[in-house]
């Protein structure tokens, strides 16, 4: 299938089409991807946040598959010790202010119909909070663009100073749980039944920093596994970085400024001599002196 035409066609949220789906290292990847500027077009992997900011609403997770041809059963081992698709938090020592929670939400699971829900890691992946995915159901394929992510996450900040920088990742703790020198490779997406576990793991490391290491999440091996996956929260390395910047002051343009000149003018906060200093001594009637003649904006001196 050629991908233009869908990327051209896509109405709902052409997100899908302003990723790096076409990157070289895995042009057919399906990719999990996180968005953490909802407001903007496509994909924002950093975000700049003034300081003392609280609340970081709507973070979104995508899951597609630009080939269109990935089918699933289930997403995470859905079981006693549930493992899924983590979106957490990574600490840095140096910054004042923490990530004090976050907060997911469901949205729509990958394959219409499934039934997903999240949790906040019975075993977790990152040192900071985390949210896991999960979704089950019949066999369904896995959208090149998704009009929806599968979840949104609220982030909470306390005490965010200037100079705080906030790494989040993504990763498979599927993955990461059956590579741990166990019985066979594994990964979060189940393509045969629930629960088979037979595609996943980031196959594009990335510096993924879990609390296993780095990149723990190694990926099932294709073949077997039918698919790969690569999990995306940054090009560069180092994860979705929020960043808490002061506020920018807005350059003002020269019209702003003959604008803010007029209406001081024309208050009286500037006061113009009205004629020259001839003779060394300044004129009584210095106020008074500008005057907007004829009502339109446009200042004389008199
Ligand atoms: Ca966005
Ligand atoms: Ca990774
Ligand atoms: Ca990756």
């Amino acid at each position: 299938m050629s991908k233009l035409p869908r990327i051209v066609s896509c109405t709902a949220v052409c997100l899908a089409a302003l990723v790096p789906a076409a990157r070289a290292d895995c042009p057919d990847c399906v990719v999990v991807a996180v968005d953490l500027d909802p407001s903007r077009p496509g994909f924002q992997t950093t975000l700049a946040v003034p300081p003392g900011t609280t609340r970081i609403e709507g973070v979104a997770i995508w899951i597609y598959d630009p080939n269109e041809t990935a089918v699933i059963r289930s997403i995470g081992y859905v079981g006693g010790v549930n493992r899924g698709i983590s979106f957490g938090h990574v600490p840095d020592a140096g910054n004042v202010g923490i990530v004090s929670a976050l907060t997911g939400a469901t949205v729509a699971p990958v394959v219409a119909g499934h039934n997903a829900f999240l949790n906040n890691g019975v075993e977790v992946m990152f040192a900071g909070p985390e949210v896991q995915y999960f979704e089950s159901g019949a066999a369904g394929v896995i959208p090149a663009s998704p009009s929806a992510p599968v979840m949104r996450v609220d982030i909470e900040l306390r005490s965010a100073v200037q100079g705080d920088t906030f790494r989040f990742h993504l990763g498979d703790m599927t993955a990461t749980w059956l590579d741990a020198g166990d019985v066979f490779a594994g990964g979060a997406f189940s393509t045969s039944g629930v629960d088979t576990l037979d595609a996943g793991g980031d196959a594009v490391p990335d510096g993924t920093d879990s609390l296993f290491g780095v990149d723990s999440d190694v990926p099932v091996p294709s073949p077997p596994a039918p698919f790969q996956v690569d999990y995306i929260d940054s090009l560069a390395g180092g994860g979705a970085v929020i960043t808490v910047t002061a506020a920018a002051v807005p350059a003002l343009s020269t019209w702003a400024l003959l604008a803010m000149t007029a209406a001081m003018l024309s208050a009286g906060a500037i006061v113009i001599p009205s004629r020259a200093d001839r003779d060394g001594l300044w004129p009584t009637d210095l106020h008074h002196s500008v005057e907007d003649v004829a009502g339109d904006n446009r200042f004389s001196l008199l």
